[in-house]
């Protein structure tokens, strides 16, 4: 057991968030063993995999490379340290990039089942987004029904996982100068599937043996990802659950409820997730909830299923990836859905130490001592019922000397979809572009991904966006990152006041926070398309933009996969996390300098967030000068 003054302590160097901190002293009165713990338990973690130079890829391993020249210098195989960092940077970045990429897959599922009425309880909400993309595939769209037209697109999309046209459709948003940059590259991608199985195939022993083959590989399974996986997520969730517009909402653990049945709804895919905002809103679940003694339903999310509730109907967010032990914790959490990625493997563990009861959902992410009832979209709403009901009954489980729940959500605004920014400028990026022309705003940065207990909670997302802002820099996020923002204050127009003097103008103008949430981590495509959009109104390519991407606290093969892309698209991107290559100059002088000779962008690394400004601003002027403005 902890003094209260050494527990304040401890939390205070593990999150930034107040809310946060307070529940990290509780579950540490309660005993509970968190992701901090258990990090403290690995220290100090393998410094060969640290470097990337520890191979187990083969029964004749495994093999570690001696980082200081000395033996052995080659694995069994004669596999050297270039090789061995660049196979499982690839292994990484191909996992990450199936992640998002099957995620999609079962969003078009959805979207051919709803079209061919085998769904229940799904309809396609835009059909203005449905014509659009349907007209970018050729798709028939005059006098056919919305269901014709979406079943013939939820097919044309799946086909491009396997296609043999060797062309994803997608890829023709990017432009023109992007497109004969990965052409000349060699790294158009073919197909979603073709790409990710190539890269198991090329890391296998005995067929790639030259890192910057192996590199160029993942820059184009990243593009499959990023212009293809992800962005048929996005797309396709936006034609079945709307296109994300503007909405208001509250952040924190402090969203969870005393007096109300609280469903904490975590993941990233949002099909049942959809179903389950319509069934709390049955009104004799509602009923059997009162029976029970609840004041109501009350959904919030986590991480990414949590980010799509939230830009599209303003559900409030509970957390991040760190936040979901901690949501547990208060004690007051009766059911805690899960889909999948980045749900720690024991999170029916913590949740056996309340009353919580964890119900996950998916085939693909079957958990020990989780209550399984399985998704199947043809009985997604019955499904998403019977979900709420076990919540309800469990309500009266909960031990009232148990529960706490930090007093003050922090208010916060999102959805902030392309469109929606697009429509905020008033209707065109003309405002954007002149303010960016004028210099009162520098350029734009994307800031996304995770959170890692190698940093302080929050610290590196928060540090950036506000140095950055302060610098005149719009910031978009997605992902924990957007929802770290929102903890923090800086997603409402108000935050506008800690922006420098040229972005607080803008910001003020057209009513919008400083800091945008974009979405998911799936919508980081949103991204993609948004710079698109602007290269193609100055006629240049995206990495000619005074752009730049940051992934300040990443831990996921996901964020790999986005990073790559977003350096394979032009953007130039600084991890904060250092990435597990350092056991190799060759991959670390190719991924961040080489690269801007191919792609005209780079990675860099820089863990701390006041350098990684000066990093990004830098490159952001660089970027202006070249352009002449
Ligand atoms: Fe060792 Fe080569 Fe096998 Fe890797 S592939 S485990 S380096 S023998
Ligand atoms: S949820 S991938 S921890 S951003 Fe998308 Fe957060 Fe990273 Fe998961």
């Amino acid at each position: 057991m902890y003094d209260s003054h050494a527990a304040r302590k401890i939390a205070e160097s593990r999150a930034l968030d107040s809310a946060d901190q307070e529940i990290i002293v509780k579950a540490m009165d309660d005993g509970i063993e968190t992701v901090w713990d258990r990090f403290a338990d690995q220290q100090p973690q393998c410094g060969f995999g640290q470097l990337g130079v520890c191979c187990n890829r083969c029964a004749m391993g495994p093999c570690r490379i001696e980082p200081f020249g000395k033996k052995p210098t080659r694995g069994v195989c004669g596999a050297t340290a270039d090789l061995i960092v660049a196979r499982n940077l690839l292994d990484d970045l191909s996992t990450g990039a199936a992640a998002h990429s099957d995620h999609g897959r079962e969003v078009l599922e959805v979207l051919l089942d709803t079209a061919e009425g085998r769904s229940q309880g799904y309809q396609i909400l835009d059909e203005e987004k449905l014509q659009t993309v349907a007209a970018e595939y050729g798709i028939q769209t005059d006098g056919r029904k919305k269901e014709e037209v979406a079943g013939d697109l939820a097919r044309a999309m799946l086909e491009e996982y396997g296609t043999l046209k060797n062309r994803i459709q997608m890829t023709e948003r990017a432009p023109q100068k992007t497109k004969d940059a990965w052409k000349n590259a060699g790294i158009v991608p073919r197909s979603v599937d073709r790409e990710i199985v190539e890269s198991m195939h090329r890391i296998h022993m005995g067929v790639g043996a030259d890192y910057a083959n192996i590199l160029l590989h993942a820059m184009r399974t990243s593009l499959a990802d990023g212009w293809g996986g992800s962005m048929m997520a996005t797309e396709g969730s936006d034609i079945l659950f709307g296109t994300p517009t503007p909405c208001t909402s509250l952040a924190n653990l402090g969203t969870l409820s005393s007096d109300q049945v609280n469903v904490v709804l975590h993941g990233h895919n949002p099909i049942l997730s959809e179903m389950i905002v319509k069934a709390a809103e049955d009104p004799e679940l509602v009923k059997r909830a009162a029976e029970k003694g609840a004041k109501g339903i009350n959904l919030v999310g986590m991480c990414c299923t949590g980010n799509e509730l939230l830009m599209r109907h303003g559900i409030p967010i509970a957390g991040t990836l760190l936040d979901q032990e901690l949501a547990i914790a208060t004690g007051a959490v009766e059911v805690m859905v899960i889909d999948y990625q980045c749900i720690f493997p024991s999170i029916a563990h913590t949740a056996g130490c309340y009353h919580t009861r964890v119900v996950a959902t998916s085939a693909k992410s079957k958990v020990p001592g989780a209550t399984y009832m399985e998704f199947r979209p043809e009985t997604g709403l019955d499904t998403a019922k019977e979900i709420i009901a076990l919540a309800i009954e469990n309500f009266p489980n909960r031990n009232p000397d148990r529960v706490r729940i930090p007093a003050k959500p922090v208010r916060m605004m999102a959805g902030f979809s392309e469109e929606a920014i697009k429509k905020a400028l008033g209707g065109s990026y003309k405002p954007l572009i002149d303010a960016i022309v004028a210099g009162s705003v520098r350029g734009v940065v994307g800031i996304v991904g995770c959170n890692n207990p190698k940093i302080k909670q929050d610290y590196g997302h928060i540090t950036l966006a506000k140095e950055l802002i302060k610098r005149n820099i719009l910031v978009v996020e997605t992902g924990c990152a957007a929802i770290a923002s929102g903890k923090a204050g800086l997603l409402v127009p108000e935050a506008a006041d800690l922006a420098g003097d040229g972005l607080k103008a803008v910001c003020n103008a057209v009513g919008i926070p400083p800091v945008l949430h974009m979405g998911s981590c799936v919508d980081c495509s949103r991204i993609l398309v948004l710079a698109a959009h602007v290269a193609d109104e100055l006629g240049v390519g995206i990495g000619d933009l005074p752009l730049g991407g940051a992934a300040p606290e990443w831990y996921s093969q996901k964020a790999i996969s986005i990073g790559t892309y977003f350096v394979a698209s032009g953007v130039y991107t600084v991890l904060g996390i250092p990435p597990k290559i350092f056991g190799s100059q060759n991959v670390i002088d190719l991924l961040t300098s080489q690269l801007d000779g191919i792609v005209n962008a780079s990675f860099a690394v820089e863990p701390d967030p006041m350098k990684a400004a000066d990093l990004l601003e830098a490159v952001i002027e660089k970027k202006r000068h070249a352009l002449g403005i």
